[in-house]
């Protein structure tokens, strides 16, 4: 999977350089490219912001440059080039799910678009969907000062689900959300630590009936924290 991130802040995405997805970076399965919008600015001052027709707080990010940004990297020049799909992070998008993270895993190349400020000229959405699908996409009911946060969020959440990136399959199934239920706890020795006893049963040798534990576990956790997922 091929996926661009474009942000005036591009070492905020150093950390992608890590852990796992640094990994698969290097392998070869990820092929992520991190640029700064100011690269596609011509003025002096590389400005990327102006003020806000119609008045109002704030600035507003210039048009220009997010043409000229998604202009070159949504065609890569390569035979049977797909269209990308262009990721916008905002506020006030759709909200970002594990089936979101699996849904964007298919895909064959990403490109997010990083706002600051308040926000970007809307006319770069309706270009932007000239050369690809768009999609605005929210991390959750709360504000940040630009999309950079999110987008380490998403790109983690989604780089993970492609195959070869976690060693072993199985622990990706086994995770909150996977079956729409948060996950079990787990433990592991000394079978007492400060008087804290491990749950008898993860000792039993029983798999059947551990099995069933920490589905009823599962259960009781949604329903007490999160019973807003077992509606419907
Ligand atoms: Cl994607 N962007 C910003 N700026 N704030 C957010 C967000 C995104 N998701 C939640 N808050």
């Amino acid at each position: 999977m091929r996926i661009d991130v474009v942000s005036i802040f591009p070492s905020y995405f150093d950390g992608l350089t890590l852990s796992l997805l640094g990994k698969a970076r290097d392998s070869g399965i990820l092929d992520l490219t991190v640029r700064d919008l100011r690269d596609w600015t011509h003025d002096r001052h590389r400005t990327v912001d102006d003020t806000p027709y119609g008045g109002g707080a704030g600035m507003v990010m210039k048009p220009e440059p997010w043409g000229a940004a998604l202009d070159e990297l949504a065609h890569s020049g390569e035979p049977g080039d797909t269209r990308p799909t262009i990721i916008f992070p905002s506020p006030a998008g759709e909200v970002f799910t594990q089936a979101t993270a699996r849904d964007l895993a298919t895909r064959d190349h990403l490109i997010f678009g990083c706002g600051r400020y308040e926000g970007i000229d809307e006319r770069v959405f309706e270009y932007a969907a000239d050369l690809g699908e768009v999609r605005l996409i929210s991390l959750g009911d709360y504000v940040l000062n630009g999309g950079e946060v999110a987008v380490m969020a998403m790109v983690e959440a989604i780089g993970r689900l492609i195959p070869g990136v976690v060693g072993n399959p199985e622990s990706l199934v086994e995770e909150s959300h996977e079956d729409g239920l948060l996950e079990y706890p787990s433990y592991t020795k000394p079978s007492v630590w400060r008087d804290r006893e491990v749950p008898p049963i993860l000792l039993s040798g029983n798999h059947r009936a551990i099995a069933d534990w920490r589905r009823e576990q599962q259960l009781e956790r949604t329903r007490r924290r999160r019973p807003d997922l077992l509606d419907d």
